[in-house]
C-alpha cells in the first residue's frame, strides 16, 4: 500500500534539513500527525524525549499510571475517531501498557503507543529495566517497531499512524532506544509511506453488493446488526438512511450503541446477553441478518448453532479475517462500511422499481411482531421508596443528559444497566471497554474524552470494585481540571460476580463483598474537588442536578439495591432466545 501523507499533514513546521535529535524528531512527527495532547508517564530512557516535550507546544497529561494512559487515550481516540498517543518508559512502563493495548485490540480503537527502551548497546544484557516490549506486545498490538536508526524513525512513526487509522483500526506500538532519542541528525520530512504487505480493501465487491441488495428486497424478516465498526468507520449517517430505505428493525451491539440513535423509530435495542427481548427475539427469527461492521461476539450470538438458523446472513466488515470466522455468511462483502453502506444503497434504490411493495404485507406483519415483542418484555425498570435501585440510577443519568452526554463506562453490572437504559442519540457517546471487558477503565477513558470534547457533558459510571481500580487517577483529573461526573454505583459487590454466584453457584458468595470503601465527599475533598454520598431514591435528582452543575470534577456516590440483578440475561452457553428474566422460582415439593 502506497499512500501521500504529505497533503494530509499541517503545513511543514521545520525547514527540510534541520539538525535535530531523535527526540525533537518524534515530537515534530507528532505535531505534523496533528496530535494535540498525548497520556504518558516518564522514566530513565524516556527522560530526552520529555526534555525536549519540555519547550514544545504538544500538551502532555501526566497519568498515575500507565495502564491508564492507554485508557485516557482510548478515551481521546472513541471521543473523536483520532489517533490517540500513549507513552511510557522501558520494563515496567512498557509493561505496564499491555491491558491498555489488549483492550484498544479487541475493540479497534487507533493507539500510538511509544515506549523507550534501554540503549542499544545494553539490549538483551538483562539492563536496569530492561523488558522486550517488542516480544511481549506482539499479540497485544495490531503492528508493533522496534526503531534501530535515528535515520528510520520518522519512517516508522508516521507509518505507525497510518497503521493504526487506517484498515480495522488498532494499537501500534514503537519502541525506542534511548541512544536513537538522544542521536542527532538531520530531519528529512515524510511524504509519502509504502507497505507492500498492508492492503486495506475498502470499496466491497461490486457484485456482491449487488446481490446483497436483491436479498434485501426478497427478504420479508430483515434485521440489520450493527456494530462498532459503524462507530470506527464513521458510518452513522449511512447506516441511517439505509436503515431509513429498507425500513428494517436495526439493533446496535455494546460497541456500537449511537451508531444509529437510541431515539431513531427503527432501533431495537442491544443484543446479547443483557439484550432485550425484542432484540433477542428479532436475531432469532428474522430470515434475512445484516450484519454491519460487527464481528459476531460469543456475548452477542450465544449458542452459535442456534443463532439467527432461519436467516440468509450478509456480513460487512473491513477485516477479511472476520467475514466467516464464526458465521459462515451467504454473502460476504470485505470493504469499508461506509462506502458499502452508501453502494448497498444505492443498488437498493436502483432495484426499487422491480422489487418495491411485492412484499409489503409481510413487512407489515414484522413489524408488528417486532413491536409485540418490545411490548411484550421492555427492560425492566424497578423503583422503590427505600433504596435506589440501579435501573433508577441510570433512568435519571438519562432523562438529564437526553441522550446528548459522554457516557464512560467501567465493567460490570453498570455498565449493562448503563447500555440498557441511557439513550445514545450520536455516535461516539458511548466509551466503554466491550471486548476486554477491563475494569478500571471508566475513570481513565472519561478522563481522554474529557480533554477532546471540553464542551462536553461526561460521565464515568462504574462500579465500586472498578472505581477503586482507578482512584489513582483522581489526582489527575484534579491537576488537570477536567470537570468529569463520577458516577459511583455503589452495591457493595462485585457485583457482575456476584450475580453469577447467586445464579449458577448456589449464592455461595465467595471473594466479592466490597467493604471499607472510602467517604466520597473527604476522598474528592482530598483532591480539591467536591463529591457525597447518597443512598435515598429522593435524593438522587437533586444530588445529580448538583454534579452537573458544578464547574469542576465530580465524585457521586450512589448506594443501590446491593442484590439486583441484570436481566434479560442469556445464560452463558445458551441460545439467545433462550433468556432468564428472573431468579429461578424455588421449586415446590
Ligand atoms: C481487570 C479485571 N479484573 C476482573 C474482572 C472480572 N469482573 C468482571 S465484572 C466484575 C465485577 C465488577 O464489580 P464492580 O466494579 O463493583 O461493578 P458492578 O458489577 O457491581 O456494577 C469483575 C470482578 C474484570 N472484568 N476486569
Amino acid at each position: 500500500m502506497s499512500v501521500d501523507i504529505a497533503q494530509s499533514s499541517p503545513a511543514k513546521r521545520v525547514e527540510t534539513g534541520k539538525l535535530m535529535s531523535g527526540a525533537e524528531m518524534l515530537l515534530e512527527c507528532l505535531a505534523r500527525e496533528g496530535v494535540d495532547c498525548f497520556f504518558g508517564y516518564p522514566g530513565g530512557v524516556t527522560i530526552p524525549f520529555y526534555d525536549a516535550l519540555y519547550d514544545h507546544h504538544i500538551r502532555h497529561v501526566l497519568v498515575r499510571h500507565e495502564e491508564n494512559a492507554v485508557f485516557a487515550a482510548e478515551g481521546y481516540a472513541r471521543a473523536t475517531g483520532k489517533v490517540g498517543v500513549c507513552c511510557a518508559t522501558s520494563g515496567p512502563g512498557a509493561t505496564n501498557l499491555v491491558t491498555g493495548l489488549v483492550d484498544a485490540m479487541m475493540d479497534s480503537i487507533p493507539i500510538v503507543a511509544i515506549t523507550g527502551q534501554v540503549h542499544s548497546k545494553l539490549i538483551g544484557s538483562d539492563a536496569f529495566q530492561e523488558a522486550d516490549t517488542f516480544g511481549i506486545t506482539r499479540p497485544a498490538t495490531k503492528h508493533n517497531f522496534m526503531v534501530k536508526t535515528l535515520a528510520e524513525l520518522p519512517q516508522i512513526v508516521h507509518e505507525a499512524f497510518y497503521i493504526a487509522a487506517s484498515g480495522r483500526p488498532g494499537p501500534v506500538l514503537v519502541d525506542i532506544p534511548k541512544d536513537v532519542f538522544q542521536a542527532r541528525g538531520h530531519y528529512t520530512p515524510v511524504d509519502t509511506i509504502h507497505l507492500p504487505g498492508y492492503k486495506v480493501f475498502t470499496e466491497g465487491h461490486t457484485g456482491q453488493i449487488r446481490r446483497a441488495a436483491q436479498l434485501i428486497w426478497e427478504a420479508e424478516r430483515p434485521f440489520v446488526y450493527a456494530g462498532g465498526g459503524i462507530i470506527a468507520a464513521n458510518a452513522s449517517p449511512e447506516l441511517t438512511e439505509f436503515v431509513e430505505l429498507i425500513d428494517a428493525p436495526a439493533v446496535c451491539t455494546l460497541m456500537g450503541l449511537g451508531g444509529l440513535s437510541s431515539s431513531h423509530p427503527n432501533f431495537v435495542s442491544m443484543p446479547g446477553m443483557h439484550g432485550s427481548y425484542a432484540a433477542n427475539m428479532g436475531m432469532t427469527d428474522c430470515d434475512l441478518l445484516i450484519a454491519l461492521g460487527t464481528r459476531f461476539d460469543d456475548r452477542v450470538t450465544g449458542q452459535l448453532a442456534t443463532f439467527a438458523r432461519h436467516a440468509r446472513v450478509i456480513h460487512v466488515d473491513i477485516d477479511p479475517a472476520e467475514v466467516g470466522k464464526n458465521r459462515t455468511p451467504d454473502i460476504p462483502i470485505v470493504g469499508d462500511v461506509k462506502r458499502v453502506l452508501q453502494k448497498l444503497t444505492k443498488a437498493v434504490q436502483e432495484l426499487q422499481p422491480e422489487f418495491g411493495r411485492k412484499k409489503s404485507e409481510a413487512r407489515r406483519k414484522w413489524w408488528s411482531q417486532v413491536r409485540a415483542w418490545k411490548d411484550e418484555r421492555p427492560y425492566d425498570r424497578p423503583h422503590s421508596e427505600d433504596e435506589i435501585k440501579p435501573q433508577h440510577l441510570m433512568d435519571e443519568i438519562d432523562r438529564l443528559s437526553g441522550g446528548q452526554a459522554i457516557v464512560c463506562s467501567d465493567v460490570g453490572q453498570h455498565q449493562m444497566w448503563a447500555a440498557q437504559l441511557i439513550r445514545f442519540n450520536e455516535p461516539r457517546l458511548w466509551i466503554n471497554s466491550g471486548g476486554l471487558g477491563s475494569m478500571g477503565f471508566g475513570v481513565p477513558s472519561a478522563m481522554g474524552a474529557q480533554m477532546a470534547r471540553p464542551d462536553k457533558l461526561v460521565f464515568a459510571i462504574c462500579g465500586d470494585g472498578g472505581f477503586q481500580m482507578a482512584i489513582p487517577e483522581l489526582a489527575t483529573i484534579a491537576s488537570q481540571g477536567l470537570p468529569v461526573k463520577i458516577v459511583v454505583m455503589n452495591n457493595g459487590y462485585l457485583g457482575m460476580v456476584r450475580q453469577w454466584q447467586t445464579l449458577f453457584y448456589n449464592n455461595r458468595l465467595s471473594a466479592v463483598t466490597l467493604d471499607c470503601f472510602p467517604d466520597a465527599e473527604k476522598l474528592a475533598s482530598a483532591y480539591g474537588f467536591r463529591g457525597r454520598t447518597i443512598e435515598k431514591p429522593w435524593e438522587l435528582t437533586k444530588a445529580l442536578q448538583e454534579a452537573i452543575a458544578d464547574s469542576g470534577p465530580y465524585l457521586l456516590n450512589v448506594k443501590v439495591t446491593p442484590d439486583e440483578n441484570v436481566y434479560p440475561m442469556v445464560p452463558a452457553g445458551g441460545s439467545i432466545s433462550e433468556m432468564v428474566f428472573g431468579p429461578p422460582q424455588p421449586v415446590a415439593v
